[in-house]
């Protein structure tokens, strides 16, 4: 961390990025390099990446795959830079999001170590001044919040976590230099998609492993691997094509979806394109059909077919059931992607405690108690996620026009206007913020198409000698109602306890937050606001 500097200068910029991960890097090579803008990023972390500075718990790798998961803003990146997995693990996400920053000279403009304690807009004067934890101050024309939608940790506020005599720690916050489980008891409370990509690697290094579910959750197997030269020689080859492919499907997954109704195939038919879908694995799974996440009872048929496969894996058929969902349907939660996963519970050091039945009370010096016993550990792991998507905006304490603060205007929910900008926040853009597609996406297509969407505004106003933007209320509002028509139109809000819905959060406002109604529609939304001369936002 920086030394506190309260009397020092202030530091003044055209445009201040705050985070230097997917979203910030690019959104500075945009404003530095192609608009020649002053421009400062400010990162809490010691170093670069985002989400994945953060995330280094065990088995902690990407649910898209790695070819894909880039940026696609530069060839010459795409040629030089060789994936290993096919999804890539933590590690070597840092490594390429290094090497961007190197091979685009990003570092000088990235000040490390900064924590962003407040943005306040000054109307008059039409500058934002950001100030960082220890007291130092820039003044910029534009900010640009790019911290990520899951990046908040959430740290269940549990009674007695203090008096714990082991050591605990949380997943997106995992120390560098590791956890030693070995001849550990480890209590793992969480089974979303960290939990499960953690349970097996962590099972296999303790003594014993504690797993304690709240919710059972649907996991494919992710068939990781190695990248082999001929797969490696395809991409290269259909590069392009898959590129564009990514831009116009609706998640950002270069993948196409099925034409066909689940509906509409034989039982026969339906069970062998699920066997093909589970044996080549990942997210693409939902896409063996075509109305999997449109229609109850073909999103039935999928939830059943993975049932099916939780109860042929899972020795103990008790176990079994305790690890099967039946309160949701498949993909309505973010679906996670696993090794192992419900192998695992076949392990003898492994045992999984039914929180449905009976919920944590407290946690004890000696470990995790439950309504009916106390378990004993050594380390708890909390893989509770995120206060995603309004968590990490809430955080930098945001005050727009007239001392409006963002924490007031979103306290029954987001509101914004194409998650990209919050009305009474002028010259304030949030990435990927709640009401985009983000998180419904393989995010570097929807962080790409935000950061170019946001430097194309930047330089329509200067070239008609423009220096303010705003979103109107109108528009936000009529925004708001066509995120929650395109989420009604799915089967995603019907996950009572999806984080999508802030529902992980105790006190969270109940908000569909993500944009679903696909990334490539989406698109074509923000180049027509665009093309009709910024449509819903006053321009000065
Ligand atoms: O978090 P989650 P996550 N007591 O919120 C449980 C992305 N991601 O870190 O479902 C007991 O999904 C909670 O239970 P319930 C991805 O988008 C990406 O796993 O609320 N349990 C749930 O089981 C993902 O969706 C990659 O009933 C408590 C779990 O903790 C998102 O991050 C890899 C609890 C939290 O699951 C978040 O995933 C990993 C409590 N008090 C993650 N509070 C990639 O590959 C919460 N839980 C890119």
């Amino acid at each position: 961390m920086r030394e506190p500097n309260e009397a020092g200068p202030v530091h003044r910029y055209d445009a201040i990025i705050v985070g230097a991960g997917f979203s910030g890097l690019y959104q500075l090579h945009l404003l530095r390099d192609r608009l020649g803008l002053s421009v400062r990023v400010l990162e809490a972390a010691e170093g670069i990446g985002g989400t994945w500075y953060w995330n280094r718990y065990p088995g902690a790798r990407c649910d898209s795959e790695s070819y894909y998961y880039s940026y696609s803003f530069s060839r010459e990146l795409e040629d030089e830079w060789e994936w290993t997995e096919r999804y890539p693990e933590h590690g070597e996400i840092r490594r390429y999001l290094d090497h961007v920053a190197d091979r685009f000279d990003l570092r000088r403009d990235i000040q490390l170590g900064t924590r962003v304690a407040g943005a306040t807009y000054d109307e008059a004067a039409n500058r934002w001044t950001v100030t960082t934890e220890v007291g130092e101050r820039f003044e910029a024309q534009f900010v640009i919040a790019a911290v990520g939608c899951l990046s908040s940790a959430n740290v269940p506020a549990i009674p007695g976590l203090e008096s714990f005599a082991g050591a605990w720690y949380h997943t997106g916050r995992w120390p560098h230099e590791g956890v030693d489980f070995s001849g550990k008891r480890v209590g793992l409370i969480g089974t979303g998609s960290t939990g499960i990509q953690a349970t097996p690697v962590i099972a296999a290094e303790a003594a014993h492993l504690t797993v304690f579910q709240r919710t059972a959750n649907y996991s494919v197997p992710a068939r990781n691997g190695p990248m082999d030269e001929s797969f490696k020689a395809w991409v290269r080859e259909n590069s392009e094509a898959l590129r564009r492919k990514a831009r116009e499907a609706p998640n950002g997954h270069p993948f196409d979806l099925s034409d066909r109704s689940a509906l509409a195939v034989s039982a026969q038919e339906r069970e062998a394109i699920y066997e093909a879908a589970w044996d080549r694995g990942g997210l693409r799974f939902r896409a063996a059909f075509r109305d999997i996440m449109l229609d109850r009872d073909a999103n039935e048929t999928a939830s059943a077919f993975i049932r099916g496969k939780i109860r042929s894996i899972v020795k103990d058929p008790e176990v079994a059931e305790t690890l099967t969902p039946r309160d949701h349907l498949f993909a309505t939660k973010r679906p996670p992607i696993d090794t192992n996963y419900f192998e695992t519970f076949n392990r003898d050091n492994v045992t999984l405690v039914d929180l449905k039945s009976s919920p944590i009370e407290a946690i004890v010096p000696e470990g995790v108690r439950t309504r009916d016993a106390t378990y004993p550990l050594d380390v708890i792991v909390f893989a509770t996620g995120f206060d995603a998507l309004t968590g990490p905006l809430l955080g930098l304490d945001i005050r727009g026009r007239d001392g409006l603060t963002l924490k007031d205007v979103w306290a029954a929910g987001p509101k914004s206007y194409l998650g990209l900008q919050v009305p009474g926040f002028p010259n304030l853009f949030t990435m990927t913020g709640p009401g985009s597609p983000s998180v419904l996406t393989n995010m570097p297509v929807a962080i790409e198409q935000h950061a170019e969407w946001i430097a194309d505004c930047l330089l329509h106003l200067r070239e008609r000698g423009l220096d303010r933007i705003e979103a109107m209320p109108e528009a936000a509002e009529s925004w708001g109602a066509e995120v929650n028509r395109a989420a009604s139109a799915t089967l995603l809000p019907m996950a009572s306890s999806s984080w999508y819905l802030g529902a992980n959060v105790p006190g969270k406002p109940r908000v569909f937050m993500p944009y679903a109604g696909g990334m490539a529609h989406y698109r074509g939304i923000c180049e027509r606001v665009a093309a009709e001369g910024y449509d819903g936002f006053a321009l000065r």
